[in-house]
């Protein structure tokens, strides 16, 4: 069932690119050493880009705003500016922005140099207004395109390993972390447990008080699980009103004292839909890792589970 929020996430997240000539106004950070080359370029470009001028390269190689462009002018000689080029591309931050040279004629041989070293185009001295301003035109709109596709990559994948409703994991990101976390704990020695919860007669929740007090409880349960957990463990909603956490490092009577502690506050917490106050009790089923395969590993926790429920529910078993 795809719920309203979802889909429009899915939308947004499965809309195209920008269209490729709008908002080009680029955010360009221009490194060069004379004040006089800086008004030039300002003349040039100032009316078409939002131009930033600076003469320290540590003021480029540090910035943490959006930046679209980089200019690099190889006459400069207050600094290097070749290895400025390499700085701006083994850094994280500005590996993907792109640099545009401005070089001298006679400078043929570091512009080769320059765009090694990962720079994406260059332009001769004297500088022609229209040239400079296609291929910086050129460079932002390669930068913007890559952009679109890198956030719409991103949601994308957060969708498919998210949870919509409760924000939480979902089983498939579970499931690929699982073995990994498995072959963490077999290399180091140190032991992987899991706990598996369900809400109690959560059936009953929906009959009586409505599908979306459900949906209220299933997220207000969620934040239990992960404000009662740790950074590390990894918690998911495995489907319906099941959810599972598994938590590295934590013996197994760790682990036993952490579900009994949620258990508890789950048992003794409010849940709340509008001005009702909802009983919420789970049952908790625990295992910890065997050198089993991670399917056997999680039918344990399962199995405990279901002997949880028998025994009369708002209990742990292991
Ligand atoms: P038990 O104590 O044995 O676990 O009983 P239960 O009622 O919790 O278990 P059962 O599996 O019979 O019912 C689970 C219910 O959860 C049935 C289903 O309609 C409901 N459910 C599953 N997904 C959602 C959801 O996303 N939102 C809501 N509101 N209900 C859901
Ligand atoms: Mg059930
Ligand atoms: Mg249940
Ligand atoms: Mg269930």
């Amino acid at each position: 069932r795809m719920r309203a929020e979802t889909s429009t996430k899915l939308t947004a997240a499965l809309q195209p690119p920008p269209p490729l000539d709008s908002g080009l106004k680029g955010r360009v950070y221009a490194i060069l050493d004379a004040s006089d080359q800086s008004q030039r370029l300002a003349r040039l470009i100032g009316t078409e880009h939002n131009l930033i001028a600076m003469s320290e390269p540590d003021a480029a190689v540090q910035t943490t705003e959006t930046v679209d462009l980089f200019i690099i002018d190889l006459r400069s000689t207050g600094f290097d500016p070749l290895r400025l080029c390499s700085r701006l591309r083994s850094q994280e931050a500005t590996r993907q922005i792109p640099i545009l040279l401005l070089a001298a004629p006679e400078d043929e041989a570091r512009v080769g140099r320059g765009l090694e070293l990962g720079a994406n185009d260059y332009c001769q001295t004297p500088l022609d207004k229209n040239e400079l301003l296609a291929r910086i035109r050129t460079q932002v709109r390669r930068r913007r395109y890559d952009e679109g596709l890198r956030r719409s990559f991103q949601s994308t994948l957060e969708l498919a390993i998210t949870d919509p409703l409760t924000g939480l994991h979902n089983r498939r990101f579970f499931d690929t972390h699982l073995r990994p976390l498995i072959d963490q704990s077999r290399q180091s020695g140190r032991p992987l447990c899991v706990m598996m919860l369900d809400i109690d007669h959560f059936k009953h929740i929906n009959d009586a008080f409505g599908h979306d007090a459900g949906d209220e409880v299933l997220r207000q349960f969620a934040h239990h699980i992960l404000a009662n957990s740790r950074g590390s463990d990894l918690a998911a909603r495995m489907g319906g009103e099941e959810f599972a956490l598994l938590m590295p490092d934590l013996s197994e009577d760790e682990a036993l004292q952490a579900a009994d502690r949620l258990r508890e506050v789950i048992a003794a917490s409010p849940f709340g839909a509008g001005d009702k106050e909802l009983p919420v009790t789970a049952s908790f089923g625990l295992a910890m890792w065997a050198g089993e395969e991670p399917r056997e590993f999680l039918k344990r926790a399962d199995l405990a589970l279901y002997q949880a429920k028998r025994e009369g529910r708002n209990r742990v078993v292991r």
